[in-house]
């Protein structure tokens, strides 16, 4: 039976589940969670993930949520190797950093900046959020210097989460290649994949949203 995956294509972190079973050839079954419409917060979703967060992921009863474990899980469990994930503990240490950047850090924005536009109905972004963003793409551009990929040489899942809501980010506030040329580079290179398109649906989705949003 393929496991469950409870989503929305809009949202980045449901979207780095995508890439991340894309990549390892597992098949989801997909359950839609229209959480702007409040499908998040419906009673049978809420005792499956009390956190009520998208993506959430049933295999076989085993309930999990956070797009990082989630991830993590998949490459363990259906991986035919630990490429995306290797086991070398420094490696391992360095993918687990921009996976919590990603968390802490761009996700944060993300949510920060988009949140109070869906539920109050805000109509700006504040300046010193668009600044946070910039900072973190500055720092995106360092972890990049003189490597592929966003953990070192080779794809990683950390780079299908980084890729994902960086993006999104793109979206709020304009990635400068003349800035930011080693992100520019790493998002072109993502873009080659041969199943990047399962980020593109729902990042287009992302962009009309925050269109509509703010207009
Ligand atoms: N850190 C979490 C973030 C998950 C998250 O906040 N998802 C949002 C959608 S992008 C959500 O489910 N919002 C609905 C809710 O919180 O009820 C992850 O990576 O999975």
């Amino acid at each position: 039976m393929a496991p469950k995956l409870y989503k929305l294509d809009v949202s980045p972190p449901v979207r780095a589940v995508y890439l991340t079973a894309e990549a390892l050839g597992v098949e989801l079954e997909h359950v839609e969670v229209n959480f702007p419409k409040g499908e998040s917060l419906k009673p049978e979703f809420k005792k499956l993930n009390p956190q009520h967060t998208i993506p959430t992921l049933d295999d076989d009863g085993k309930i999990i949520w956070d797009s990082h474990a989630i991830i993590i899980y998949l490459v363990s469990k259906y991986g035919k190797d630990n490429s995306l994930y290797p086991e070398d503990p420094y490696e391992r240490a360095v993918i687990n950093q921009r996976l919590h950047f990603e968390s802490g850090v761009l996700f944060a924005l993300i949510r920060a900046i988009v949140r109070p536009m869906v539920t109050k109905g805000v109509k700006t972004i504040p300046e010193h959020l668009i600044q946070e963003v910039f900072e973190a793409y500055a720092f995106l551009n360092k972890f990049l210097e003189g490597h592929q990929w966003v953990a070192g040489d080779q794809l990683t899942i950390a780079d299908f989460s980084v890729l994902s809501s960086t993006t999104s980010l793109n979206h709020i506030a304009p990635i400068d290649a003349d800035k930011y040329p080693n992100v520019v580079a790493w998002i072109q290179k993502a873009e080659q994949l041969p199943y990047y398109k399962v980020n593109q649906k729902g990042l287009n989705d992302f962009k009309d949203l925050v269109e509509r949003l703010l207009s």
